[in-house]
């Protein structure tokens, strides 16, 4: 392609390649270390960090689970686009080029620091990106010079250049093409050597699960065969929804794996991972939901969870005494999660989970432990990659989204959710059914739901099998439909009496309400 600059865009292209040298050894070095020091996870984590309430709920609700796609992809390519400008400040002057990128690895080394359980090997992925980059730009800078001296004025490259001048371009294009050729695989065998280290770091680890003292009676097969598009009454793992605040995965062992209870306890105690399976099991079937699920969203799903009793756990410490109103966990990362400790030990199943359906809990849901508290949005109760439990006061400290302005106090809204037919379907005159799953965890399970078309009378479902009053419930309704555009709306009610809210609000800060309705056109 021909430009009116072709100079100015190589040297463009050489700040690039240089800074992807530099990312991918640096995401090499972070795979052998902490990848979450990784440049441009780092950077991502505190963009998420520092990102607005209101500007993240609206990156979530316009790109649901590919979020932390767009956010790596935008912080790449504000990097990227930075790193050009290097390249060509590097034209002119190699120092300001090359200030330029050191100054963008700065700021990929403080972001770095900045994450709460840092330490100072967090620092290498950045010296090396540093160094990397900076050896990168000028290699690419040296060969341009011996190609083209005159144009910078260079005396004494004009006179090294001068005696090949015949046959130099040739050889000088050469040496660029080959030059560029080595720095992109160099870039590419640390991006994609990073990505095989962290992959086998990350696969799942052996622990054998002992069997629960206090199983869950078997879960009545669901209306997943009956009711073509309902959700499954069981997540499979592989499918569970997952919200966190991290990029990549914390990858934590088994065997380095404590957890501690401290604060305002009798005596403060810490277990390792055998002890923890020491202590008796108990088998929960509880749905979990994240505040940030707006009314018929994809943010809920439903598991068996093994694990001990919170309360077990909290007894071990002691806490007759505490004055603590917060139970303050900490992952292994040093993210923090606040649950009213009145809710978590008013005697519902809370528990500090070790399986998931069957399974260890697989890492992006928390391996090796996990808080599970039935009833409460997952942001204040469902802490994974446990390390910490604290009794302290909401006075004294404050969790990651008590910053953020969210609710303390978050007890899971009654919602129903219709699956099936989908917004907008083009369906057939004649018998439909619609279907979908309906919570209401800790207020009596879902005691019935209705649905209404057209705005007419509200109309019982059938419901599926019982799974628990902290398990979701299916439900499904066969409904006559003549032609004509129709709007169908759901409801439920929990066995505590109460009604869904038609009242629309939105998920911050204490989860979405309003009722889920949808158009269809019948033909
Ligand atoms: N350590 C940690 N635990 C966390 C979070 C997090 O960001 N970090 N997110 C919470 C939120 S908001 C929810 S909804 C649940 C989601 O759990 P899941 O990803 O297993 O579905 O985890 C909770 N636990
Ligand atoms: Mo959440």
């Amino acid at each position: 392609m021909r430009t009116h600059h072709p100079r100015t865009l190589r040297w463009a292209g050489h700040g690039v390649l240089a800074t992807l040298v530099g990312i991918g050894l640096a995401h090499l070095t972070a795979a052998l270390t902490d990848p979450a020091a990784s440049p441009v996870l780092a950077v991502g984590s505190t963009v998420i960090d520092l990102t607005p309430t209101p500007m993240k709920e609206w990156a979530i609700r316009t790109f649901g689970s590919a979020d932390k796609a767009v956010l790596v992809g935008s912080v790449l390519t504000g990097a990227l686009a930075l790193a050009a400008l290097a390249g060509v400040a590097a034209r002119r002057r190699l120092v300001v080029g090359a200030g330029v990128l050191v100054a963008l690895v700065g700021v990929a080394a403080l972001a770095a620091l900045r994450r709460p359980a840092a330490g100072p090997s967090d620092l290498a992925p950045s010296l090396v990106a540093a160094v990397a980059g900076a050896t990168a730009l000028c290699l690419l800078a040296r060969v341009e010079r011996t190609r083209r001296p005159a144009h910078d004025g260079d005396a004494r490259a004009d006179r090294a250049a001068g005696a090949d001048r015949a046959g130099g371009a040739e050889g000088g294009r050469r040496a660029l093409l080959l030059t560029v050729t080595a720095l992109g695989a160099v870039a590419a065998l640390g991006g994609l050597g990073g990505r095989l280290v962290s992959s086998l770091r990350a696969r799942p680890e052996d622990v054998t699960l002992p069997p629960p003292a206090d199983p869950a009676p078997a879960l009545p097969r669901g209306l997943d065969d009956q009711v073509p598009g309902i959700t499954r009454f069981r997540t499979p793992n592989r499918d569970f929804y997952r919200v966190d605040t991290r990029l990549d995965v914390p990858v934590v062992s088994a065997d380095d794996w404590t957890l501690t209870i401290d604060g305002d306890v009798d005596r403060s105690v810490t277990l390792d991972f055998d002890e923890l399976l020491a202590l008796p099991m108990i088998e929960r079937d509880i749905t979990l939901t994240c505040v940030s699920n707006s009314v018929g969203g994809p943010y809920v799903g439903g598991a068996r969870w093994l694990g001990v009793r919170l309360a077990d756990l909290l007894d071990l410490a002691g806490i007759g005494r505490t004055r603590a109103d917060q139970l303050l966990s900490t992952d292994v990362a040093g993210m923090t999660i606040s649950t009213p400790l009145r809710l978590a030990t008013d005697g519902r199943d809370a528990l500090v989970a070790v399986g998931m359906n069957g399974e260890p809990l697989p890492r992006a849901h928390g391996f090796p432990a996990r808080l599970v508290v039935p009833g409460l949005y997952g942001f204040i109760g469902a802490t994974k990659w446990l390390r910490r439990l604290t009794l302290t006061t909401y006075a004294e400290r404050e969790a990651y989204w008590t910053e953020r302005g969210w609710a303390t106090d978050a007890p899971i809204k009654i919602s129903a959710r219709i699956d099936t037919p989908r917004a907008l379907a083009e369906l057939d005159a004649g018998e439909v059914v619609i279907g979908g799953i309906a919570w209401a965890q800790e207020r009596g399970g879902v005691a019935a739901v209705q649905v209404r078309v057209d705005g007419g009378p509200w109309v019982d479902a059938r419901l599926g099998p019982d799974g628990g009053d902290d398990y979701w419930r299916q439900w499904f309704h066969r409904w006559t439909a003549a032609p004509g555009s129709h709007r169908i709306a759901v409801r439920a009610v929990a066995g505590d009496g109460q009604t869904q809210t038609a009242d629309r609000t939105e998920p911050f800060p204490d989860g979405a309400s309003g009722l889920h309705e949808l158009l269809v056109r019948v033909s």
